[in-house]
């Protein structure tokens, strides 16, 4: 029996503007023009409550890599409900599901991880992270060892600890963030400097402003640094090749532990199981979520190196943290299914092999559009810019909100992507088809030329 009402899409809309506040928005401007309901979706499509089939650019948000309606994940859902609903892992018990994914997550994990701490989503591990690093330092015997690095406009979650980790400005301003012992460098986007360097020395001098900070702040202060590995709410930011080594330079070379941020990137987004094989870097925590359980379930975690779990272990008593949902057994049971899944049919290989160099090669061609001043992508995670000069790369005037009339005239034609100002991101299923792809694409042009009368109308 169905548990949830059947009514009219203006229904939904009606009770949705009386009684729901929504994540991230601004609800007297939505209350003007009301929610989009989505009611159902399957493979790469979700449908609204007038019947629309939007191609789903975006894994609903980064998160259902498998696809929609994938029985496998139902049906593990359905056992483990059955079996054994709920159980916590507080209190010196744990039970198979929960042991199960730890040990199949190391399995998949490059090889300093050996342990996993879990939680119900990706700001929730980054919070458990910040405890962890501070307790860590106080266990070496450094106290002193408590500041953060982080970068500006990254993301890292919404949670005090995580929100101010990220280096978003205005969820800052919002209130009174970042909390102390939490400092940010520059992000690594090359196309929005003043691009007087080249992409690699510019990806040296950002590295390389980590190392000021370290030095401005005192090495001896600084516990860790965290980054994504590619950012992906701040508009799918690709750091130049030179980035990377010489931030694992850094934190080398200063002791500092290395947090990489796979929220997105992890469970095979980039071709590789994680962010961390992809660009070889060797971190000491990986915060995971979204892609462990395709988002059929919440549950995310962190992944811990022995470096620092041997430390937790050996010396550090009780460690006073954890979530009533930490390890949930349904949770569990759907992420186990969902990588036993992306193993089956090889999905990370076909990111990298397959689908991956197929979509990459037409999301370059969109950069023959007049409108379109780069293009990026890594895996299935992409972005363009939207530009009003192709020759200076000169942006539209704000007011005009070029991304924003981009996003939703594209919805209109049946694809839904994010824009974040005028970079327009994507992030499809693992699934994708060439077909879909096709169409992905090809609608994208379409938008593009609609979006470029609109514009200059
Ligand atoms: N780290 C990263 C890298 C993320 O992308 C989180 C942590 C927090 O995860 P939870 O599960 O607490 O949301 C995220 C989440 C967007 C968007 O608009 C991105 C996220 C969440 C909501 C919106 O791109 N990423």
């Amino acid at each position: 029996m169905a548990a949830i009402e059947k009514r009219s899409r203006e229904d939904w809309q009606e009770l949705d503007k009386e009684h729901h506040l929504h994540p991230f928005t601004d609800h007297k401007s939505l209350h003007q023009k009301r929610s989009r309901i989505i009611t159902r979706a399957d493979g790469v499509y979700i449908y609204d409550a007038d019947g629309n089939r939007i191609l789903d650019g975006m894994s609903g948000l980064w998160c259902v890599n498998a696809g929609y309606g994938r029985q496998e994940l139902i049906d593990a859902a359905t056992a483990q409900m059955k079996e054994l609903p709920y159980y916590n892992n507080f209190f010196q018990c744990a039970h198979p599901p929960s042991i199960e994914l730890a040990s199949m997550i190391q399995d998949i994990s490059p090889p300093q991880f050996n342990r996993v701490f879990f939680a119900g989503s990706g700001s929730e591990s980054n919070d458990t992270i910040v405890r962890m690093v501070r307790t860590y330092w106080d266990l070496m015997g450094q106290p002193g060892r408590h500041t953060i690095i982080s970068r500006h406009n990254a993301y890292h979650g919404s949670t005090v600890a995580a929100a101010s980790l990220g280096g978003m400005k205005p969820m800052h301003k919002q209130s009174g963030l970042p909390i102390p012992g939490i400092v940010h460098v520059d992000q690594p986007y090359w196309f929005g400097s003043d691009r007087s360097l080249s992409p690699d020395e510019f990806g040296l001098a950002t590295a390389r402003s980590l190392e000021e900070k370290i030095k401005e702040v005192g090495p001896d202060t600084v516990a860790a640094f965290i980054a994504e590995p590619i950012q992906g709410a701040g508009g799918v930011i690709v750091p130049p090749d030179t980035y990377w080594p010489e931030v694992q330079r850094i934190c080398d070379e200063y002791g500092i532990l290395l947090i990489s941020d796979e929220v997105i990137t992890g469970f095979g987004r980039l071709g590789e199981w994680f962010g961390a094989d992809y660009f070889q870097t060797r971190p000491d925590f990986m915060p995971f979520a979204k892609g462990v359980s395709s988002g059929y379930l919440p549950i995310g975690g962190v992944l811990v190196s022995d470096r620092v779990a041997d430390v937790l272990i050996e010396k550090g008593g009780e460690f006073f943290h954890g979530y009533t949902y930490s390890g949930h057994p349904v949770a569990c049971a759907v992420a186990i299914a969902n990588i036993k899944l992306i193993q089956n049919e090889n999905l990370v290989e076909r990111i990298k092999n397959d689908i991956g160099p197929y979509l990459q090669e037409k999301w370059r061609a969109l950069g023959e559009h007049p409108l379109v001043g780069d293009t990026r992508m890594v895996g299935l995670m992409g972005a363009f810019e939207i530009v009003k000069s192709k020759e200076t790369l000169q942006r539209f005037d704000k007011k005009q909100g070029a991304g924003a009339v981009f996003r939703d005239t594209l919805i209109e034609d049946g694809v839904c992507m994010r824009a974040v100002g005028d970079t327009i991101i994507c992030a499809p299923p693992f699934v994708l088809s060439h077909a879909e792809a096709d169409e992905m694409v090809e609608k994208t042009w379409n938008t593009l030329e609609r979006t470029q009368k609109e514009l200059t109308a």
